[in-house]
């Protein structure tokens, strides 16, 4: 009989939690940046068993913070119910920064919505520690009551994956494949090329705007000529914002479009039409009924 099973990811924004989930799948399925919240959506990663022995689903969630808005409300509800269904849940801290009010306040929500699924802590970010700062951050680990077990990792370099995927394994009750053994992600397409292109947005703007932007892919169409057309809005909250993002004779959103192009590329294997237009929609963080649109529940 094979395992299968569901992977709750908790933590603090900007801890890791994206990279290890690509880590983990062994491709990307999720964007990262250096940006808090870049994740809004809960994402789901499925890695499989080359021999089909197991299969994990690992739900990407929303850094958690204090909600501000309908936007990080939504982000934080879905994260307490997607908890409360998992069959293991993987807590990751930042090994770099210690554990601080924040952590805690995640570890007392996992506490209070999961009295029965066992809680993995990656300590993730070893590979900026010196030796003596490692052995501190684990011990720091410990002293949270409701982490069972403990794993070292570097998401970003790999370090530590291996084993905390096999400790994975193990905790899958037993059960069959619910995913088709190549499929890594259940986003759809147009979800999943607007994150890749809002990804591109994030390395290249500061301060408001990675909060401020969403992106909307409207089509995405395979051509006569062989290229897949894919248009998309760049949603801004405020015409300021959108001068930023078009930039002066619109360099800024030029140089969006070509790395976002590249990534779209990959993503579909064959030569891309990128159209993107930048979009003032303000408060859209607020519209619930855009956010329902853009599939943020
Ligand atoms: N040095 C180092 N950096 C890492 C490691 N893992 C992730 N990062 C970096 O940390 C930053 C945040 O990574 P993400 O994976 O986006 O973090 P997240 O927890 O998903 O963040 P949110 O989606 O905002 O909650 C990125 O710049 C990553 O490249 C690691 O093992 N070592
Ligand atoms: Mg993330």
């Amino acid at each position: 009989m094979s395992r299968s099973g569901f992977i709750g990811l908790a933590g603090r924004p900007n801890v890791g939690k994206s990279t290890l989930v690509n880590a983990l799948v062994g491709s990307k399925v999720a964007i990262v940046s250096d940006r808090p919240q870049t994740t809004r959506r809960a994402v789901r990663g499925v890695a499989t068993a080359p021999d089909g022995g197991w299969q994990m689903i690992l739900t990407d969630l929303p850094g958690v913070q204090k909600p501000r808005d309908v936007l990080t409300e939504r982000m934080q509800k879905r994260v307490e119910r997607e908890l409360a269904d998992s069959d293991a849940v993987l807590f990751v801290l930042n090994g770099e920064q210690g554990i601080g009010p924040g952590d805690r306040f995640i570890a007392t929500m996992i506490e209070a919505g999961r009295p029965e699924a066992p809680v993995i802590c990656a300590v993730n970010k070893i590979d900026r520690l010196k030796r003596h700062e490692l052995i501190a951050a684990l011990a720091a680990a410990g002293e949270l009551e409701v982490v069972d077990e403990i794993f070292p990792i570097s998401a970003r370099r790999g370090t530590g994956v291996d084993e905390l995927r096999d400790r994975l394994t193990e905790l899958m009750p037993e059960g069959p494949l619910l995913y088709p053994a190549g499929e890594h992600t259940d986003l759809p397409s147009e979800i999943h090329l607007a994150e890749l292109i809002r990804e591109q947005v994030l390395r290249r703007t500061r301060e408001e705007i990675p909060h401020a932007v969403e992106v909307q892919v409207d089509s995405i169409e395979p051509r006569d000529d062989g290229l897949i057309e894919v248009r998309a809005d760049v949603w801004a909250e405020s015409l300021s914002q959108k001068k930023i993002l078009v930039g002066k004779g619109g360099r800024m959103i030029r140089e969006i479009g070509t790395a976002a192009r590249r990534e779209l590329e990959r993503e579909l294997a064959a030569k891309v039409f990128l159209d993107l237009r930048v979009r003032v929609r303000e408060h859209w963080r607020r519209d619930e009924s855009l956010l329902d649109r853009l599939g943020i529940d």
